[in-house]
């Protein structure tokens, strides 16, 4: 923050904190319990990150204080690499490639065109927007499914509970890209699984989550690849992280674990983002990527 709003008096939690008065802005990742309320004279809190539900899970948290969450271009290209780096890996079965390899196997299996795959986005905000309009390039067939119904030339939109079999039943790979609410704790899960396509090139399909931990039952997936329901995991978020290692999921040969890493916020661009949203509050405009706290994202 020094580095890139030099002159802004910058105050760092907890050793740096100096009258708590005098403070109006706070940025924040995963504030402990009752830290931000102990703020009297703040304006906004600025997340850190683009989920807020680490912010949002503080019981202490005044509720009349808006709270900007990122929305930034850097963050979004980093999370469509890793969509569309883990669509591409299983659809192009590269662990296998890379088993073969390391056991010296000339294995030259048929592989498929992307057309043959269908690609089902949770969560059509920022991130699932940007992921979808990519993997559509490449030329997978795309769906997403979000509160509201969206318009996408050439991504399929689902919205809404009444729509969300229907949207499972053409996905061979299922995204998730959804934000951590009380509606989207654990989404996926065995009955969600069983809804899926099994029409799709490898028979059963593939679950990519770069949401949040809440949202996947981690027993139901491990049951579901071992019985076939399930063809491959990718996931990056768990409950809790670091994941432990005593987890299974970390051994299962179907299994690909990332530590959190799907999109990375860099800290001169979130803290360039953080003191231009200071800035444009001192000048009396309005905030934009406002957190909606009823909906919880
Ligand atoms: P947005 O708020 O822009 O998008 C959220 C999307 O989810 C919206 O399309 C929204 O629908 C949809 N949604 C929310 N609740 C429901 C529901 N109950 N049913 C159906 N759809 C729902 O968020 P972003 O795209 O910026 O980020 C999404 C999430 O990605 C973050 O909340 C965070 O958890 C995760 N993330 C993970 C990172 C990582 O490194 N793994 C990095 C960054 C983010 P609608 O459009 O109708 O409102
Ligand atoms: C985020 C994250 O929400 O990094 O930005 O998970």
């Amino acid at each position: 923050m020094k580095k890139v709003a030099p002159d802004l008096d910058v105050r760092v939690w907890p050793d740096q904190m100096g009258n708590v008065a005098d403070i109006e802005y706070c940025a924040a990742w995963l504030p402990p319990p009752g830290v931000v309320k102990s703020l009297p004279n703040l304006k906004v809190i600025m997340s850190l990150g683009a989920g807020v539900d680490a912010i949002l899970k503080d019981p202490t948290l005044p509720h009349d204080i808006p709270i900007v969450r990122v929305n930034d271009p850097d963050l979004t290209g980093r999370m469509t690499e890793y969509i569309v780096l883990h669509v591409l890996m299983h659809h192009r079965q590269q662990r296998r490639i890379d088993d073969n390899q390391r056991n010296k196997i000339w294995d030259s299996f048929p592989t498929h065109a992307a057309r043959e795959l269908s690609v089902g986005i949770m969560g059509l905000g920022v991130m699932g927007v940007d992921s979808a309009i990519k993997l559509r390039d490449i030329g997978f067939r795309v769906a997403g499914w979000s509160r509201s119904l969206k318009d996408i030339p050439g991504v399929e939109s689902f919205a809404g509970a009444e729509e969300f079999d229907a949207f499972l039943a053409r996905t061979d790979v299922l995204v998730s890209l959804l934000p951590a609410t009380r509606d989207t704790d654990g989404i996926i899960n065995r009955a969600t699984i069983r809804k899926l396509s099994r029409k799709g090139p490898f028979g059963a399909p593939i679950v990519i989550n770069a949401g949040r931990g809440r949202q996947q039952v981690s027993d139901d997936i491990l049951a579901a690849l071992d019985a076939g329901e399930l063809h491959a995991a990718t996931l990056d978020v768990f409950v809790p992280e670091p994941l432990p290692p005593y987890s299974p999921l970390w051994t299962h040969p179907r299994v690909t674990v990332t530590p959190h890493c799907a999109a990375d916020s860099d800290p001169e661009t979130i803290c360039a983002y953080v003191a231009a949203n200071i800035a444009k509050h001192q000048r009396g405009e309005k905030l934009k990527n406002l957190v909606d706290r009823a909906r919880g994202y």
